[in-house]
């Protein structure tokens, strides 16, 4: 996969392509659905697919105070987007100049001078350019000058990966939709709408060692990231994987601020008791997945009672079956 970033100077002009525009925050089976008809008329028409997107979410320079927290970064997005088989993404750089650029001449340039786009797939409510005013109609006008052809994606209903009684069946899957789950901790069914665990990556910092001396469950504390969706405070089932490896680790984790120690609340962590492991993952740069909630953050009257009820959690933990084996994408 080759990647066309305007931040690093690394823009081509192409000789033809088909491609879609969007934030593709997530690459959730939607998003996967919209690729998978962009590959196959990339195919069909022998020339590269193209995933255009940008380097921050456009949300984060127009509207800052209410952006919302993403599911992927950069980082993982590009490794999704190459996993599913695009030849190209070019990255557009997102800030103010960018957003104030008129609609027209926005997707005139990229798509007829540099992309030489003969076909252009984008969700049916896609907006861009000054004031969102660019949509559908405007690339369909696009399309009828400079001979390609603008089609608006039907988005895949959640029925699709949730089954038709799920209460949101009618909803369209969208990146909203799978963080407002996330923000709930109902990391089950962000799973199944992105088709993978909703995972978070960092530096493994340290903790008060309580974990070890007092709990006998040392944890492994990740920092909560900026700007990504994490789920709300709870126990749940997920695995932790080192970077540069492929195996995953189950996990028992605790997303919270420890109330049991800490009355006003201390600093919140994502902290990962790993089973059947006893190195010390301190510095280490590790990727935490979720698959299912346990339960919510609880008070308990001392350090022996927490650690009975982690000892029930573990043994959750142990007894979790994925219903999906995840791949692991190189990192
Ligand atoms: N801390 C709490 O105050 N209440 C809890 O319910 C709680 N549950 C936990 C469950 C698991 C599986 C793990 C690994 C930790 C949990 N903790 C909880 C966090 C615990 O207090 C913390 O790991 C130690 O205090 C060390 O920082
Ligand atoms: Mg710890």
């Amino acid at each position: 996969m080759e990647i066309l970033s305007e931040a690093e100077n690394t823009v081509r002009t192409l000789s033809g392509s088909v491609a879609t525009i969007g934030s593709y925050d997530g690459i959730h089976m939607g998003h996967r659905k919209v690729i998978e008809a962009l590959n196959s008329q990339a195919k069909a028409l022998g020339v590269p697919s193209v995933v255009v997107t940008f380097d921050q979410h456009p949300a984060l320079i127009v509207r800052p105070e209410t952006a919302p927290l993403l599911l992927t970064n950069l980082e993982l997005k590009l490794a999704l987007l190459e996993e599913l088989g695009v030849d190209v993404v070019y990255v557009i750089h997102f800030d103010q100049e960018r957003s104030k650029e008129d609609a027209g001449e926005f997707a005139e340039n990229l798509l007829v001078r540099t992309l030489k786009v003969r076909g252009v797939f984008v969700g049916e409510d896609f907006h861009f350019g000054r004031g969102r005013s660019g949509d559908l109609k405007l690339l369909r006008n696009l399309g009828a000058k400079a001979k390609f052809e603008a089609k608006g994606v039907i988005l895949t209903p959640v029925r699709d990966a949730l089954g038709s009684r799920h209460v949101d069946a009618d909803l369209p899957i969208s990146s909203s939709l799978v963080r407002s789950y996330v923000a709930a901790g109902r990391v089950e069914e962000s799973w199944k709408l992105l088709g993978r665990p909703h995972c978070l990556r960092g530096v493994v910092v340290g903790g008060d060692k309580r974990g070890s001396t007092q709990l006998g469950y040392p944890t492994a504390n990740l920092e909560i990231p900026n700007g990504l969706a994490v789920p709300s405070d709870g126990i749940y089932v997920g695995y932790l994987r080192l970077r540069g490896g492929t195996v995953e680790l189950r996990a028992a984790i605790s997303i919270g601020s420890r109330p049991t120690f800490y009355a006003l609340g201390a600093k919140r962590l994502i902290e990962s008791f790993v089973l059947d492991f006893d190195e010390n993952l301190y510095g280490s740069e590790v990727e935490v997945g979720f698959y299912q909630f346990l339960r919510e953050q609880a008070v308990f009257d001392g350090p022996e009672a927490l650690s009975e009820q982690i000892a029930l959690d573990v043994a959750m933990a142990r007894r979790f079956v994925p219903r999906t084996r995840s791949r692991h994408l190189t990192w």
